[in-house]
């Protein structure tokens, strides 16, 4: 029999490759093999007309020398035999990779004097690179920022993710409405990934569940007349910081069987064989953009299990070639990391794999399943909590069904035997709704399958235990932990903000781009004038370097003297831009008045997505748009107030934006966001956060301290203490600038001939059941804001502001995160 061959697919006979000498990495060596990519790769001659090309060429020229790396690092695990962590997200938000690649490789300048003795300029090269937008914000963002600390930390973890034909939608702004284009990222080529087909695995839809008694008299069940897909694997090499550590992306794409093609083509069908084809290669054509509300689409669920069979069968196979076919040991060596409830499928697919092919019984496969599982939740909005008809279970998954089905009966009988008599609690924790059409609960199938449940900040973990999980909490109250989120400084420090980066390094060394708490050196020079002025003018150049890109994307004109408040993240009521928008039109208000000279000038930028179905998000744009239209073009706001909605934000954009921004707007009704990595990008930059005590807003303003934070508005309990009778029209009538601000509104003079379209978000805003509460913090926000102008406008004290977050956002490193999840729930140990 053949030896099954290992996850990295490294085989014995790799000895020659890696005998080889090293490639250089200076830029005679760089330049050589660019030449060669250009030439005969890409088979281009002249340069000037190329830039895909050039950047093409570069990529495959860094490629090469990630390459020795990544075959190292697989052989080394392979050969020490480590537990490992599969991080499975149906996300990874990874934006551009040439030049993370550079920095990791620290060959940066090598790269750019290759180019430059060819007249070209990395920079430009770098702005040929699409983003790789696998996400639709924080939540994929977050996966792409661990993935880069664990291998920065020398972690042994894989990322599973799908690679999606088309990304997050590009968005357009016509007349101030979203327009949703489609991402076609991969037509220039995508020069990071590697195909492994020999790796591919079959997943199974449809079909129904048999049950039968093996040559041992044991009953055993069998997936039969199943429909089945190819699932290819390509690899993505995740470089570690200068540490020659590369890990592994692995995206799968859905491809159709041969066999399948076949039996319809021997039937005289040829085009429908055509078709089914195409069925199945729609699985991974598109990621879904996140709704207000989840909905049953039954592509998703598909992509879903696509996801977590596949992976699940690459990490068995990967078992066996180590271990053989006995699984009892799997949890000590593999630990399986779910990115939100979205692949909470792997539960019942691992129970299945081991019951079905392993020939486990029960108490075995499911003791293993739970000692391998560790879930992640993201959200406190009950409303986007998954669930899934049971119906569409049985159409497309009918095994996995009964596998739910007999995890849901044997929990249940836990319940029954600990609380006796209590039928509300067996109804209220059932895995299955008791709905009219029964829904599987993926967050309690989540829990139940795990050993490990964590949110993302302090608050949000807290609340999950007091609230959405309570009784889960209850039972098991040793499953319950925080793992506060993070970002990393290498992309959103170091990466995106040079200029910055090097004042920092000029100051205190260079230890912060792995070790972001050396930050806290800065804090004794925050009120040093000579570094003030270093800071100052950074920050001067940032903001002028983000004017031209707002010029090149809307052709407005940023003035960069203004203080620069900005908003960026995705469209959502309980993130409350709409009450951004009403603090705009109360200065615009003020300054028609005539009290222009009184405030401090301001530039306010907004910019996200709206989910293409959410409704309200959309009119919330609209709305963000016409305000800016009558703003901007008004004389008297001339040097005053300009307001401005940045179209297709995301990764590549929030780098121009984060270095630039003086204030950032974190402004969620409180309880509602479960920590925000947006806020942590501007702090780490030297942004002042406006803020509510929502998420990890609580911890940022915890480490810089009160005196350098602008807080305000309702807490978790202030909240729901006065929900109850909470009367925003009362609110209005009692406030004259709030009053004038909806006066205005509902006058039409930002929509003179556009009748009625602020009319939803109004009325939003007037119900007394206004789940956002957005008219209870109108006076504590706008107050806030008097506060942050009034300290920029003293600009010594708003640098020192400054210096200080920035010196305070070590602990927002995702290196921090992901220590932290090691040394609670992973136990890995670092290569060596
Ligand atoms: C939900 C859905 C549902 C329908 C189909 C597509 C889709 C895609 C994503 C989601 C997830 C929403 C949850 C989420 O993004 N949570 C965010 O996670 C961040 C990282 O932990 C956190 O900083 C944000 O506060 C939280 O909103």
């Amino acid at each position: 029999m053949n030896k099954p061959e290992s996850a990295s697919g490294v085989g014995a006979d790799h000895i020659e490759l890696l005998q080889t000498p090293p490639l250089e990495m200076d830029a005679d060596a760089l330049l050589q093999d660019f030449t060669h990519y250009f030439g005969r790769t890409l088979g281009r001659r002249t340069i000037r007309k190329n830039l895909p090309f050039i950047y093409q060429a570069l990529a495959f020229s860094v490629r090469d020398r990630l390459m020795e790396r990544w075959n190292k690092t697989n052989m080394a695990r392979e050969r020490s035999d480590s537990r490992r962590v599969c991080y499975l997200s149906l996300e990874f938000l990874m934006g551009r990779l040439l030049r993370n690649a550079l920095l990791s490789l620290d060959i940066e300048d090598s790269a750019a004097e290759a180019l430059n003795r060819l007249g070209l300029s990395l920079e430009d090269a770098y702005d040929r690179e699409h983003d790789a937008g696998l996400g639709n914000g924080g939540l994929g963002r977050l996966a792409a920022c661990f993935l880069d600390s664990c291998a920065t930390l020398r972690l042994p973890v894989t990322g599973y993710g799908i690679r999606y034909r088309y990304g997050m939608f590009h968005q357009r702004i016509e007349n101030g409405y979203q327009i949703e284009e489609p991402d076609p990222w991969l037509r220039e080529g995508f020069p990071w990934e590697i195909e492994r087909i020999e790796l591919a695995q079959r997943v199974h839809f449809g079909g129904h569940s048999e049950s039968y008694v093996d040559l041992d008299g044991h009953p055993r069940h069998r997936w039969v007349n199943t429909h089945d897909v190819l699932a290819v694997p390509y690899d993505i090499p995740i470089p570690g910081y200068q540490n020659d550590i590369v890990n592994t992306l692995r995206l799968w794409s859905a491809s159709a069987t041969d066999e399948f093609d076949l039996e319809e083509f021997n039937a005289g069908e040829y085009t429908d064989a055509v078709a089914a084809k195409n069925a199945a290669e729609n699985i991974t054509m598109v990621l879904y953009p996140n709704a207000a509300t989840v909905g049953g689409q039954e592509l998703r669920l598909r992509q879903q299990y696509f996801l977590v069979s596949a992976s699940l069968q690459d990490m068995l196979r990967d078992w066996r070639f180590r271990h053989g076919e006995n699984y009892e040991g799997l949890a000590d060596k593999l630990c399986v990391q779910l990115n939100d409830t979205h692949p909470a499928l792997a539960v019942p697919e691992l129970m299945r794999l081991l019951l079905d092919t392993a020939n486990m019984d029960w108490d075995e496969a499911w003791s293993v399943t739970r000692q391998t599982m560790a879930y992640t939740n993201h959200t406190l909005l009950p409303e986007a909590l998954e669930v899934w008809p049971v119906s569409l279970f049985e159409k497309l998954l009918p095994r996995i069904l009964e596998i739910v089905y007999e995890i849901n009966a044997r929990f249940i009988s836990e319940i029954s035997d600990r609380w006796p008599g209590d039928n509300e609690r067996l109804r209220r924790m059932s895995l299955i709704s008791s709905d009219a059409e029964p829904n599987v609960r993926m967050a309690y199938l989540s829990i139940i399958g795990s050993f490990s449940v964590n949110g993302v900040a302090a608050l949000h973990s807290q609340l999950l235990q007091q609230g959405l999980f309570r009784d889960f909490a209850e039972m098991w109250p040793e499953k319950f932990n925080n793992k506060t989120n993070g970002v990393t400084q290498r992309r959103w420090l170091r990466a995106c903000n040079p200029a910055l980066a090097r004042l920092i390094t000029h100051k205190i060394g260079d230890a912060w781009i792995t070790d972001l708490n050396q930050l806290e050196q800065l804090a004794p020079l925050a009120e040093q004038q000579d570094f003030q002025q270093q800071w100052r003018g950074v920050r001067a150049e940032n903001k002028l370097r983000l004017a031209k890109f707002v010029k090149s994307r809307t052709g407005i004109d940023l003035d960069p003297a203004m203080i620069y408040d900005v908003q960026v993240k995705r469209i959502h009521e309980y993130k409350r831009q709409f009450l951004n928008l009403l603090h705009v039109v109360h200065l615009y208000d003020r300054i028609q008045r005539g009290e222009g000279d009184a405030i401090t000038p301001r530039a306010v930028l907004i910019g996200g997505k709206a989910a293409p179905g959410y409704v309200m998000a959309k009119d919330i744009i609209k709305a963000i748009n016409n305000v800016a239209r009558v703003i901007n073009a008004d004389k008297r706001m001339k040097g005053h107030l300009q307001l401005i909605f940045i179209p297709d934000y995301n990764v590549s954009a929030m780098e121009l934006i984060c270095p630039a921004a003086d204030l950032s707007e974190q402004i969620s009704t409180a309880g509602k966001e479960a920590s925000g990595t947006g806020n942590m990008k501007f702090m780490m930059n030297g942004a002042v956060t406006i803020g509510t005590l929502d998420g990890a807003n609580v911890e940022i303003r915890e480490a810089v301290g009160e005196d350098n934070f602008f807080l305000f508005g309702l807490t978790v309990d202030q909240i729901a203490m006065q929900r109850s009778h909470y009367d925003p029209q009362q609110i209005i009538a009692a406030d004259d600038d709030f009053a004038s601000v909806v006066k205005l509104l509902k006058s039409g003079h930002f929509n003179r001939f556009e009748p009625g379209i602020f009319d939803n978000v109004l009325l939003a805003m007037l119900n007394p059941h206004d789940p956002w509460m957005t008219a209870a913090d109108f006076r504590g926000f706008v107050d806030a804001q008097q506060r942050a102008s009034d300290a920029y406008s003293d600009s010594k004290r708003w640098t020192a502001m400054s210096i200080r977050n920035s010196a305070a956002s070590g602990r927002f490193s995702t290196d921090r995160t992901m220590q932290n999840y090691n040394d609670d729930i992973w136990h890995l140990q670092a290569f060596d």
